[in-house]
């Protein structure tokens, strides 16, 4: 739930446990023509690259590097991160504007309401000479994450590339450079998978885009116009140049099913199916009816289930309250509850995407960078037992994850037994043997009755998340 927006319905996750008509389309899709041969356009260069028919990729095989990965690393950077927050004496959140009371600062314009001619004039001050691509990757590759999502366009509709369709781009900005071939590219040099945030819904720059709940809306021949002119060829140019892994969408509340039908939903995904079937689209596309057709569910910001959702899932989750760069926002989380979040997700089968708001000039503020290197260290120990897992469930002293054989569960105790006994109950499988993951120091295995349990350490070996390494039996006791 967002507290920051009245209008944000809850996601309704029944609505998609029971997706009939799927497995039919796996098989339709499966046994579709073979693949043809397209020319990429790729950071300036044309490439040819083999390109299958949309209807000959398997759903499941398409999703399984984002079902293995479980750590994402979310950005969101653009125009508003010139301001941080502030602009002209008011700082968000601002109680004395009527909509001023939220700490997003990628929603300064509509917040503050500042003038378009005023947020447009941010563009000369848009040059991120401190931006480095490849240390980026590689500080997200540090961290233990699998992929990065990056607002290539968010709702005040500024692109973060040379828009053929709209002069509100990059190239109204001092910046000469191609920031996202140069991520594509650093991605690709180190094995990360990319995707690209775009507000297809939301443009408030575009006189046809959907607007804030509070203002006037387009009319829906308006908002065609912005689709058809707009959102989805660049869209269309995204994949053209920069040939991303996966498109992250965004709607939530009821209005946006006026704008956002099926039927164009369906328009938006027929389009990155047909250009690029291996690309992932997550089911904020259509919050309120996403559809069989989507690859894996979004939760609401930093929201997480309670059960498996019954489809590849993920929660976006901020480090501060604001998702965009906000300098007075120091609601920093600490590194220890991240990896709680993350393993929670884990546990259900889930993936975390953990943001990071650049500042204008490319560079990372610091917090973040600390806390990404935190993450990683704990990775670096336990990241086995988050990656490439297969989901358990959650217990009350934390979770579980197991290896895809089951041959191995990891007991993520993110609250330690004041006793010294972590109760695990009756299991489906005889444990062998078990040992703290990070030092292997031995844990014993006791059992009373048909209940098992573990001796631990007095005090946690890690407050953050010990990780219990159980080696199972292959049969059941
Ligand atoms: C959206 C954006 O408005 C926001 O700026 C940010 O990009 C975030 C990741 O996504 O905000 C939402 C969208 C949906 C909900 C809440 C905030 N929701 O359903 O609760």
């Amino acid at each position: 739930m967002n507290p920051f927006i009245p209008s944000a319905g809850r996601f309704n996750l029944h609505r998609f446990l029971l997706i009939p008509g799927l497995g039919l389309l796996a098989v339709v899709l499966f046994l579709s023509p073979a693949p043809a041969r397209a020319a990429i356009t790729f950071a300036g260069t044309t490439a040819v690259a083999t390109v299958t028919n949309p209807v000959a990729m398997d759903p499941v095989a398409r999703r399984a590097w984002f079902v293995d990965a479980r750590f994402g690393l979310f950005m969101h950077w653009g125009l508003y991160s010139v301001l941080g927050g502030a602009w002209n004496g008011h700082t968000l959140p601002d109680k004395s504007l009527p909509q001023g009371n939220s700490w997003y600062a990628e929603w300064i314009k509509a917040r503050l309401q500042i003038p378009d001619a005023d947020y447009r004039a941010l563009v000369k001050d848009f040059n991120p000479v401190n931006f480095d691509a490849e240390a980026l990757v590689l500080e997200a590759k540090r961290a233990g994450m699998k992929y990065i999502a990056l607002t290539a366009k968010h709702h005040d509709g500024f692109a973060l590339w040379d828009s053929k369709v709209s002069d509100f781009s990059l190239q109204a900005t001092p910046c000469r450079r191609d920031i996202l071939g140069e991520l594509a590219a650093a991605c690709r040099k180190h094995g990360i998978k990319l995707g690209f945030y775009y507000s297809h819904w939301q443009d408030w720059e575009a006189p046809g885009g959907a607007k804030p709940d509070w203002q006037p809306q387009p009319t829906d021949a308006e908002f065609e116009k912005y689709w058809q002119g707009k959102a989805l060829p660049q869209v269309a140019e995204l994949i053209d140049r920069y040939d991303p892994d996966l498109f992250w969408f965004d709607t939530w509340g009821n209005d946006a099913a006026k704008k956002i039908t099926p039927v164009r939903r369906d328009e938006l995904i027929h389009l990155i199916r047909t250009k690029s079937p291996r690309c992932l689209i997550n089911g904020r596309i259509a919050a309120h009816n996403p559809g069989p057709d989507v690859d894996f569910l979004e939760m609401d910001d930093n929201s997480y289930p309670a059960e498996w959702p019954g489809k590849p899932w993920q929660s976006p989750a901020t480090m501060q309250n604001s998702w965009g760069w906000h300098a007075t926002d120091y609601h920093w989380k600490p590194s220890g509850e991240m990896v709680r979040l993350l393993t929670k997700c884990a546990s259900l089968g889930g993936n975390y995407l953990l943001n990071l708001g650049p500042k204008a000039d490319g560079s990372l503020p610091d917090p973040a960078v600390r806390r990404l290197r935190e993450l990683g260290g704990w990775m670096a120990a336990n990241g086995v037992s988050v990656q490439g897992t297969a989901r358990v469930g959650l217990t009350p002293w934390g979770g579980w994850t197991r290896s895809q054989d089951d041959s191995i569960r990891y007991a993520q105790v993110h609250h330690w037994p004041a006793d010294g006994v972590l109760p695990l109950g009756p299991l489906d499988k005889t444990p062998l043997s078990a040992e703290i993951l990070e030092t292997r120091q031995p844990v014993e295995l006791v059992k009373a009755g048909n209940a098992w349990s573990i001796r631990l350490p007095k005090v946690a070996p890690d407050p953050w998340d010990t990780v219990i390494r159980v080696h199972m039996a292959a049969t059941a006791p």
